[in-house]
Formats: structure tokens, sequence, C-alpha cells
């Protein structure tokens, strides 16, 4: 059973940031499926378990974002 958690992502202006941001956060213990909106910001993320949410603020940050 998966859940999807959402989360907003500020400072993303271009596809590579896109990227990098799903790389980062798919490395995450447990995430199946990354989906970022380059125009709103918001990241989709399924999972197999409950995400915390320093885990996913950690790894947007460690691709040179940060959670809003
Ligand atoms: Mo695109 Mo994003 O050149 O920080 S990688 S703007």
């Amino acid at each position: 059973m998966s859940t999807t958690q959402n989360f907003t992502v500020t400072g993303m202006t271009c596809g590579h940031c896109v990227a990098s941001v799903t790389e980062e956060v798919s490395e995450i213990a447990g995430v199946e499926t990354v989906e970022v909106d380059l125009a709103t910001g918001n990241v989709a993320v399924t999972s197999s378990q409950a995400l915390e949410d320093d885990a996913v603020r950690a790894a947007v940050e460690e691709a040179g974002y940060a959670l809003a």
C-alpha cells in the first residue's frame, strides 16, 4: 500500500532544477515515485511508508533548494 504526500519546494526555475530535486528525493528510503511540478513547486511523493518532513527537507536542501 503506497501513500502519497505533497510538499512545496521553492527556488526551482528550470528543468535541471526539477531533475536535481527528483534525483535527491528519489534516494530517500521507501520512495517509489517523485513528480515535480515546476510551475507550482509541488512535489508529489509516493512511498511505501510515511516520510519524515526532515528527510524530505534534507534531500531538497542537498539538491540546492528549500521546502516552503
Ligand atoms: Mo536551471 Mo535551476 O539552469 O537552480 S538548474 S535554474
